[in-house]
């Protein structure tokens, strides 16, 4: 019998504890979505169905990762899970020296501050928010030099988180290599829709700032994802394993930021990973001030231990084969029933182009935010909006940036819900997007200084 057709994949594990979800009314939902703002991070999760918020902190640990959480050892000093984590770090990514943050955006605060000198400007493959921000209080610039299909949610280029080579080459002789402490490349990046870079574009990278002496700071929060990505899409990968590729992307960098709540199945933690010995010891210096010692820099014992485990489970193929193909279901079922989204699907949450599902809006009256309230409202989904709310404003002008992209992601947390899950949702977006014209737009009545889109209150207009 011919086994040549290509079989499904499936999870590639049992469900041994379940955590029942509350079923809403429309007017219970109506009443959380008015008293939260129209803002869907002020929802209580309580009044959620189906969580897709974020894809960060949110995954399901294994029962080896439980049972790590056991060994935690909480000395204050030298505990033997920093030890594990660091030797994990330098198995699966190959980093040199790590120190353990709480997340994410304090290994960015980190490095920003020990690199980043008022006047600088630093070039990467789209803005991220946290990221950027952290640059800027800093006293950089972010400057976007990711490739022009990337902001075009139709085009399906394989990879739409590739650096374009002239524009970051322009940028260097313009301001000088000296006015540019790093580049910062994300593997995959989120705002652009969850999409990888290649390899062959990181190399051409390496190649170009070599050559004038700059460093690449890498943001690997999702590396493992764009790993999958290359894997399945760049010609000569195909069969390498993705904990090779993992090691061949980290190796074309200098230093990284980690937020471990995404691709490394833990529900808290991060890292900053360098090799420069230099700066390994500024940065351990500097997390004492705000995060903790360097042997835990804001982190249980047991949270290093689970982090440990879940960076070796997050390079299994069987996992991340299944992880993305879950997203990948997803788009492809609101792709079949005509519901503009971005293209190609990414990695980790289908993103709803929400400038076409609602043209009647304009991006003053914030689509993304409308249309993210408006699947609240059907179904009990919750989404993130990804458009002009998320970009803020020029520190400057003191405008709001308006982002071409103007998205509504539905993130897909790892190892959390079914295929069945994936249908409810697909169908209350459908729902969403016949009414679409119904839809109403969104004024700000509250705007806090920073990362506004977490905890800015609206309006219907
Ligand atoms: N990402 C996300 O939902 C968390 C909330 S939105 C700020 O996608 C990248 C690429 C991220 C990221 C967080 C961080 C910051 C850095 N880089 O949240 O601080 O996607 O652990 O990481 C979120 P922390």
């Amino acid at each position: 019998m011919s086994n040549k057709k290509k079989r499904s994949w499936a999870e590639p594990y049992k469900i041994k504890m379940v955590e029942p979800v509350k079923m809403t009314t429309r007017e219970e939902r109506q009443q959380a979505i008015d008293e939260a703002g129209y803002n869907t991070f002020l929802l209580r999760s309580e009044d959620v169905y189906i969580d897709l918020l974020t894809d960060s902190g949110t995954s399901a640990m294994s029962d080896r990762q439980w049972a790590g959480m056991m060994l935690g050892d909480e000395a204050y000093a030298g505990s033997r899970n920093f030890y594990h984590l660091e030797d994990a770090v330098r198995k699966y990514y190959g980093y040199k020296h790590i120190v353990p943050t709480h997340q994410g955006r304090a290994a960015e605060h980190i490095i920003s501050q020990l690199m980043i000198n008022e006047g600088d400007f630093i070039p990467g493959n789209m803005y991220f928010t946290t990221t950027k921000l952290h640059q800027e209080l800093a006293g950089g610039t972010f400057v976007d030099v990711i490739i022009d299909e990337a902001h075009d949610p139709e085009n399906e280029h394989p990879f739409k988180a590739d650096i374009d080579l002239n524009k970051l080459e322009d940028l260097i002789k313009e301001k000088g290599a000296d006015k540019i402490p790093y580049v910062s490349i994300a593997t995959t990046v989120n705002m652009a829709g969850g999409q990888p870079i290649s390899l062959g574009n990181l190399k051409e990278v390496r190649k170009l700032t070599q050559k004038y002496d700059i460093p690449i700071v890498h943001d690997m929060t999702r590396v493992a994802e764009n790993a999958y990505l290359i894997q399945q899409r760049e010609p000569g990968y195909e069969n390498k394993s993705i904990q090779e590729i993992v090691l061949e992307i980290c190796s074309l960098t200098d230093a990284a930021t980690m937020s471990s709540k995404k691709d490394a199945l833990v529900n808290i933690g991060g890292f900053l990973a360098v090799n420069d010995d230099e700066l390994f010891d500024k940065a351990r210096n500097m997390v004492v001030i705000y995060e903790g010692l360097h042997t835990y820099g804001g982190m249980a014992g047991r949270d290093m231990e689970a982090l440990a485990i879940g960076i070796s489970e997050s390079v299994d193929y069987d996992h991340i084969r299944a992880r993305v193909g879950q997203v990948i279901y997803l788009g492809e079922k609101l792709v079949e029933m005509g519901v503009p989204v971005v293209k190609p699907i990414g990695s980790h949450g289908v993103f709803l182009d929400a400038k076409k599902i609602l043209p009647h809006l304009s991006q003053d009256q914030l689509p993304a935010q409308s249309l993210a309230a408006a699947l609240y409202l059907d179904s009990g989904v919750r989404a993130m909006e990804r458009g002009v709310v998320s970009a803020g404003r020029n520190p400057e002008t003191g405008e709001h940036n308006y982002p071409k992209l103007e998205l509504v992601r539905l993130t897909i947390p790892r190892r959390v819900y079914t295929q069945a899950h994936m249908d409810v949702v697909a169908e209350s977006v459908e729902a969403v997007y016949q009414n679409a014209k119904e839809i109403k737009g969104l004024k700000f009545v509250y705007e806090p200084e920073y990362l506004r889109f977490f905890q800015s209150r609206f309006e219907v207009l």
